[in-house]
């Protein structure tokens, strides 16, 4: 059930989590150049194991950071690929713009509508307490929804446009969830970088 579409900039005050909204952070001719080129790093469409059977995950990713990264979801360990200059100088900027620092970033290429990505929280272990995730939309506008975990099947949907920033903080992936429904509109290409900070022990 959709409850509410917020399509302004600035901080959705979750209560426990905090959600932060950069509009266009990114000016158009960048976020152009920077679709077209990262349309042409190595995809793949990983296959995932869910309830025992196995399944093609929806969509296409890719996973950059530190030397000796890894990252373990939906039973599937991803090495990360040594950082391409285009992705050191999007992490650097936000870095710059929200004072946090990022070893990985995870790629996610929607190639239309039929693509997506389900329910979750980014709550692995490796990701820490308070994870700070900072996240880039690039493409199609896709709708992102939010909604409590456990307690409510409400959701808050957010539509996520080329060039935007989106950083979930706080406890936002403990009592959070989120998703990027499928939809049967026609859409084209969105790429999503989502900069993560993993924790080795
Ligand atoms: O594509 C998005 O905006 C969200 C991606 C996402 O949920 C994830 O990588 O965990």
């Amino acid at each position: 059930m959709q409850r509410k579409l917020w399509e302004d900039e600035g901080t959705l005050d979750l209560q426990d989590g905090s959600i932060t909204i950069h509009r266009e952070y990114f000016p158009a001719l960048k976020a152009d150049a920077y679709l077209q080129k990262l349309g042409k790093i190595r995809w793949q469409q990983n296959q995932i194991v869910v309830f025992g059977k196995k399944h093609l995950e929806p969509r296409e990713t890719a996973w950059y950071g530190d030397n000796g990264i890894s990252y373990t979801y939906s039973g599937l360990t991803h090495t990360a690929r040594p950082w391409i200059p285009i992705l050191t100088e999007i992490r650097d900027g936000i870095t710059d713009t929200i004072h946090t620092s990022f070893n990985s970033v995870l790629l996610n290429r929607y190639r239309d509508g039929q693509d997506g990505v389900g329910w979750h929280a980014d709550d692995e272990l490796e990701l820490g307490n308070q994870p700070v995730i900072g996240s880039v939309s690039l493409g199609q506008t896709r709708c992102f929804q939010i909604r409590r975990k456990q307690t409510s099947r409400e959701a808050i949907s957010l539509n996520l446009h080329h060039g935007d920033l989106v950083v979930m903080s706080g406890e936002t992936q403990k009592f959070w969830e989120h998703q990027i429904p499928k939809t049967t509109q026609q859409v084209g290409e969105r790429i999503n970088l989502t900069f993560r900070k993993i924790h080795h022990e």
